[in-house]
């Protein structure tokens, strides 16, 4: 065993590990990404992630195929949510797979506002809006929406002004390109730098706009403008979405990410969501957005149950 000469150092100081800690030992922590200065390993707060329920209210979702397209069939589903533990959830009244239409306004404001008012009068629950249009989020918050989640970051007109009078929690969401045309060549010399460089553009611009930074919750959009592997780069390095100080938002569930790995259609991917949400929950995600909240649920006991004796 190598040890190195000790001198007079303080024992917090990097100088004083080097020169009493074996050389291996310190190869070895660094690979499993362990900082040996901190007496005990970073705990997660386990206590504080919430369980997003993900309600589409799209003809083509691309995961439900468009099941819970009426009101009545929403709100059984929210039922079912709510009996599994969810914690908020999300209607989305557009499509944001790769390759979607449009939708209008109109169209967007009437699958999503009636479904918000019922869920809103029938339930004690959060609900978060998935929206990009400014007229969405106003009418939502008017009918008592608790949360809105962006895949454009705020980037669309109105936006910023609209939730500047606000105090709702926001998601920003990176993506890369458009849902029309984003997963046709993502590319990108650093991801990580990248979207880090974008959250510090968006959170600017919203700060410029009114909205308090200790609002925004950050996500690095999994599967909007990336590739399988630069979608599994970013959860191995989920972690250094941490920087700003801010709540994380993960979405990996039931995605292509998944289905493709391991060659899984929609219905399969129960495992690969499990698996990439206690990765990203490891690493520092508050809030996961799925579609299997019951699975989603058990799995955050079990992470509690360990986490008790750690
Ligand atoms: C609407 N939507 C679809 N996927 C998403 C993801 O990964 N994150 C967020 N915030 N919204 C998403």
């Amino acid at each position: 065993m190598i040890r190195l000469k000790p001198y007079r150092l303080e024992p917090s100081s990097k100088a004083f590990l080097f020169n009493y800690i074996p050389i291996r030992l310190i190869k070895a922590l660094h690979l499993n990404n362990i900082n040996p200065l901190q007496k005990t390993p970073k705990r997660v707060d386990y206590s504080s992630v919430k369980v997003m329920g993900i309600l589409n209210v799209t003809p083509d979702s691309f995961s439900d195929g468009g099941k819970f397209s009426s009101l009545e069939k929403g709100l059984k589903q929210v039922d079912k949510m709510m009996a599994d533990g969810v914690d908020i959830i999300d209607i989305g009244g557009e499509s944001t797979r790769p390759g979607a239409e449009k939708v209008s306004e109109k169209e967007e404001l009437s699958r999503v506002i009636p479904l918000l008012k019922a869920i809103k009068s029938r339930f004690n629950v959060d609900v978060s809006i998935d929206t990009s249009k400014a007229i969405v989020m106003a009418e939502s918050i008017e009918h008592s929406a608790d949360m809105i989640n962006d895949v454009r970051a705020l980037q669309n007109e109105g936006c910023i002004n609209i939730l500047a009078q606000t105090n709702i929690p926001i998601c920003l969401m990176h993506m890369q390109g458009l849902p029309e045309t984003m997963q046709e060549n993502p590319s990108y010399s650093n991801i990580i730098e990248e979207i880090n460089c974008f959250f510090e553009n968006r959170i600017s611009a919203c700060h410029q706009g009114g909205i308090n930074k200790e609002r925004l919750i950050l996500d690095p959009g999994f599967g909007f403008g990336k590739t399988i592997d630069q979608n599994f780069e970013l959860l191995a390095e989920y972690s250094q979405f941490k920087r700003f100080g801010l709540s994380l938002l993960s979405g990996t569930s039931r995605k292509s990410m998944i289905g493709n790995l391991l060659n899984r259609n929609i219905k399969q991917r129960l495992a690969g969501s499990l698996t990439s949400a206690i990765i990203s929950i490891q690493q520092g995600a508050n809030i996961i957005r799925v579609h299997d909240v019951q699975e989603t649920v058990d799995a955050l006991k079990t992470l509690k149950a360990v986490a008790k004796f750690q």
